[in-house]
């Protein structure tokens, strides 16, 4: 299977997460692109490939002109305000202010745009969010013109971004970013299936209106886990979009039995669907040994995740969401891989 990775990925470097009531290095870290490559190179996955530039427009095509502008800008006027450290929200348009005004300094915009405030803004972080979308988009392209899986190595992850906030380490909702250019490459209809940990609130709200995309997402219980405020089972799309959203939530410390079951349920669900490719929101934090996790799946367990996601038979494109700095990310990915392939 082609993989696509970016060297340019590593362009953030974040010094604070707001973790447990103190600042710590992020979780999120450069270091996991290596980590994943080095198991995928163990695992014999060795095929890769440097993506292609795509420009903002695909990005524009799923997020907000002015969210973009933000997200470009932010690190340059956060200096320019005489700030010391990273750039970190700590106040929100909240249930009881108002949310329809924009505040002119940089502080007040970040909160605006921000859902949660574990995610700062540091220097490279536009550069690498817009190359984790470059390796998404062209993985894409290699799973459009060949009908053969692809594995994008996307960093930062994705699946938290909504079309105009940021946070849970995401900037550009990766997999939105190519289910809409499939959709616009002529696809009629694109499922969404999202296995990390976290449930996938970004792409829910992207497309949580429209039925030209189909979105799962198993997870930890949102009563329990982040992102607290959406992932519940009783969401299941509005307008056209209604019966197009399906949330599987689990309770924590979930094992392999109860995980499959709730995987099997969406892929019976997606099979259902009359869709024309199917990308995989890949996050192997369900990992017993994930660090800011609660699922207990075990290596041996991710190659029969590939299995079973094989026998949709559908073109399927593979993006990199969470799995955090524990050496066998790169095992599990390969795990997955290995298994759709061997299908
Ligand atoms: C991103 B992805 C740990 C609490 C969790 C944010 C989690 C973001 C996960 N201090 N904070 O879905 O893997
Ligand atoms: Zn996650």
């Amino acid at each position: 299977m082609r993989l696509y990775h970016s060297e340019k990925t590593k362009a953030r470097r974040a010094q604070t997460e707001l973790h447990d009531g103190a600042l710590v290095t992020p979780y999120e870290c450069p270091e996991r692109v290596d980590l994943v490559l080095e198991g995928l190179r163990a695992q014999g996955l060795v095929e890769v490939h440097e993506p292609d530039e795509y420009g903002l427009e695909p990005v524009l095509a799923v997020h907000d002109r002015d969210y973009v502008a933000f997200l470009a800008d932010c690190w340059e006027q956060w200096q320019a305000e005489g700030h010391a450290g990273e750039a970190i929200p700590n106040i929100w348009p909240a249930r009881s202010m108002r949310a329809d005004r924009l505040p002119a300094s940089i502080a007040g915009r970040l909160g605006y745009y921000a859902l949660a405030c574990e995610t700062s803004i540091c220097p490279g972080t536009f550069e690498a969010a817009m190359a984790s979308k470059d390796v998404a988009l062209s993985a894409l392209e290699r799973v459009l013109a060949s009908g053969e899986p692809a594995f994008g190595l996307c960093r930062p992850p994705g699946h938290h971004a909504a079309s105009d906030q940021f946070g849970g380490y995401c900037f550009f909702n990766n997999a939105a970013i190519a289910a809409q250019r499939a959709l616009d490459a002529g696809r009629r209809r694109v499922a969404v299936l999202d296995v990390d940990f976290h449930h996938g609130n970004g792409t829910q709200q992207i497309f949580y209106a429209r039925d030209d995309v189909l979105v799962a997402s198993i997870h930890g219980d949102p009563a329990q886990t982040f992102p607290y405020f959406l992932g519940y089972a009783d969401e299941r799309g509005e307008g056209r979009g209604r019966g197009c959203n399906l949330n599987l939530p689990l309770p924590q410390g979930s094992g392999f039995a109860r995980w499959a079951e709730a995987l099997d349920e969406a892929l019976a669900w997606i099979a259902e669907g009359d869709c024309e490719l199917l990308v995989v929101s890949l996050g192997v934090d369900t990992y017993a040994g994930d660090p800011i996790s609660a699922f207990c799946l075990a290596s041996e367990d991710f190659p029969e995740v590939g299995r079973r996601l094989a026998g949709l038979g559908l073109p399927t494109l593979f993006l990199l969401e969470g799995g955090y700095a524990v050496a066998e990310i790169g095992t599990n990915v390969a795990g997955v891989l290995r298994g759709f392939e061997r299908a």
